[in-house]
Parts: C-alpha cells; sequence; structure tokens
C-alpha cells in the first residue's frame, strides 16, 4: 500500500469505539496553535489548504466541532453537515475551479481516513480519474 494508505491504517488501528475521541491535528489548527493556510472560517467551520496536496488546488473543509468521521453523525448534525457542503461549494467557485471538481469524505480504514476530524477534501484544477484507488 501507498504510504498514505500506510499512514491510514495506523490510524485506524489506533483507534477503538469505546475510547473518547482525543484531539487531533486539526484541533490545533482551529484554535491556531498551528499554523495552516486557512482560506475561510465562520462560526461553523473553516477551510484550509492540505498540506500533501494532491492537485493545484487541495484544500479542507471542517467543522469546528470535532466529529471524529462521517459514519459518526447521526440526524441532528443535518444542517452543518449542509453548510460544509455550500462552503466547499462557494469556495470552490472563489478559487476558480469552474470546470469541475471532486469532492471527497475518507471514512474509517478502508476509506483511508488518517485524521480522524471529520473534513471534505476539495480537489481540482486538474482532470480526475475515476474509480479511485
Ligand atoms: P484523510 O486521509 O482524508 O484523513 O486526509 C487527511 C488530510 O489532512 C491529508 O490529505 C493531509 C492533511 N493534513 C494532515 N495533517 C495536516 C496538517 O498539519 N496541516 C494541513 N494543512 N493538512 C494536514
Amino acid at each position: 500500500p501507498s504510504e498514505e494508505v500506510q499512514r491510514a491504517q495506523r490510524a485506524a488501528a489506533g483507534r477503538s469505539i469505546s475510547s473518547p475521541v482525543p484531539p487531533t491535528i486539526f484541533t490545533r489548527i482551529i484554535n491556531k496553535s498551528l499554523p495552516a493556510e486557512i482560506i475561510y472560517e465562520d462560526d461553523k467551520c473553516l477551510a484550509f489548504r492540505d498540506v500533501n496536496p494532491q492537485a493545484p488546488v487541495h484544500f479542507l473543509v471542517i467543522p469546528r466541532s470535532p466529529i471524529p468521521q462521517i459514519s459518526h453523525v447521526n440526524t441532528g448534525d443535518t444542517e452543518l453537515l449542509g453548510h460544509l457542503l455550500v462552503t466547499a461549494s462557494v469556495l470552490a467557485k472563489k478559487e476558480g475551479l469552474s470546470e469541475g471538481y471532486r469532492l471527497v469524505i475518507n471514512d474509517g480504514k478502508h476509506g483511508s481516513q488518517s485524521v480522524y476530524h471529520l473534513h471534505i477534501h476539495v480537489i481540482g484544477g486538474r482532470q480526475m480519474g475515476w474509480p479511485p484507488g
């Protein structure tokens, strides 16, 4: 497996359903104790450039609230999730992605999630392939 998949598998192996959700590196980006190139923030979310970009434009939209992953949400999160998607769309337009882009949410081990704070990847500026690896 690629280095990214190996990192994700290690992250998944270190987690258990019963353990409390530990703060991740994204909590430090939210509270500004770790620098990031933040391109947008409001009271519910923020967006910043991915440190390991997979395309000319690659940023993440995350909730301030530390929801670990998409498989853990419930109906109480409906409005927040809608806000994250609309924010991703508005920012994609601002970033000039007029020819389209890819939104990705990796979940858990098989999804190769490596940071357990929910995030939407917005990836664009080049032709994407399908299926994903
Ligand atoms: P995922 O595999 O979906 O969990 O992706 C996590 C992404 O987060 C990955 O593309 C790299 C990015 N990332 C990890 N640590 C940092 C960081 O400290 N700063 C920034 N800007 N991005 C990070």
